[in-house]
């Protein structure tokens, strides 16, 4: 495992301050409605590919200069998926939690849309309405989740290939409660077929190994027997609980993250009462595979 050395980080645009030696940062003095100067742009770009996550706080946004901050990254994901968007803003979905709403996606790790051939290379998401306790957002980096890994299996599980499918996520319970749920599940579902990814990728820019594998998501392992895929999932997804390659946001309004959804999974704790509500953009298309 290669730590970070808190020191030797420097950055001409910001200052950083790094949560561990191993995943997350905050980035303080930069105001992200404004992210048009190049230099700033490459030093966002360098910060995600290091920290994997970053976190900016007392942020004021528009939604237009909120889908600029996802361009510093790669092209807005358009209106494909199935969430509410944000009205007259094609690329800007809400995630929204109020008393009546049923929660989706939550208490699960997962990297977004890993179902797609291309999932997005990364998500900015942007604190609207935050409850007073609780509904932290935990990530856990992908790729020191592999580092943990002993050499044989690493080298093993370069050979294979998982299938990640919309249909084995835990939404469909969620469409059962919501209004037209079971013609929207239909739809997605007949548009979302599964999907096969390499169980270890490399991460394009920092050559990284990554273990691309998630709970909501990667349903079996080819090749192995159910008994023998569940088996290994769940030693792969077990290395995500470990606190060493975790941070943890506590969220405040206005603050926003972003981050890089090919080196991480992510999990939304369910622990709260009250009203959440984010703005998301997610950026990139994931051609790697
Ligand atoms: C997602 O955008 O996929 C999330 O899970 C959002 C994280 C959160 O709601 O805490």
């Amino acid at each position: 495992m290669t730590y970070l050395d808190a020191s030797l980080v420097r950055y001409a645009k910001f200052k950083i301050e790094p949560h561990s030696p191993l995943i997350g940062a905050t980035v303080h003095g930069v105001d992200l409605s404004d992210v048009s100067e190049e230099a700033l742009r490459a030093d966002l770009r360098k910060a995600l590919a290091e920290f994997q996550v970053l976190f900016f706080r007392k942020q004021t946004l528009t939604p237009e200069q909120h889908v600029a901050i996802a361009r510093v990254f790669g092209d807005p994901e358009k209106a494909k998926a199935f969430f509410p968007r944000l009205n007259g803003y094609n690329a800007v979905e809400i995630i929204e939690t109020a008393p009546n709403v049923p929660r989706y996606g939550v208490d699960q790790w997962h990297s977004d849309i890993s179902f797609y051939h291309n999932p997005p290379t990364g998500t900015v998401l942007y604190s609207r309405k935050i409850p007073q306790l609780g509904a932290d957002t935990v990530w856990a980096s992908a790729t020191r989740a592999y580092e943990l890994l002993p050499e044989g299996l690493k080298t093993w599980l370069e050979t294979l290939e998982a299938v990640h499918s919309f249909e084995h996520s835990g939404w469909p319970a969620y469409f059962d409660q919501i209004e037209n749920g079971r013609d929207l599940y239909d739809k997605a579902r007949s548009e979302y077929l599964p999907v096969v990814h390499p169980v270890v990728r490399t991460h394009p820019v920092t050559g990284k190994k990554i273990l691309y594998v998630n709970p909501n998501f990667t349903d079996r392992v080819k090749g192995l027997s159910r008994q023998e895929s569940d088996g290994l999932l769940t030693l792969l997804f077990g290395l995500f609980e470990k606190p060493e390659v975790q941070v943890r946001l506590r969220w405040e309004l206005d603050t926003v993250v972003i981050w890089d959804n090919r080196a991480t999974v992510h999990y939304a704790v369910n622990d709260y009462v009250g009203e959440r509500l984010l703005h998301r953009v997610t950026f990139g298309e994931d051609k790697a595979f």
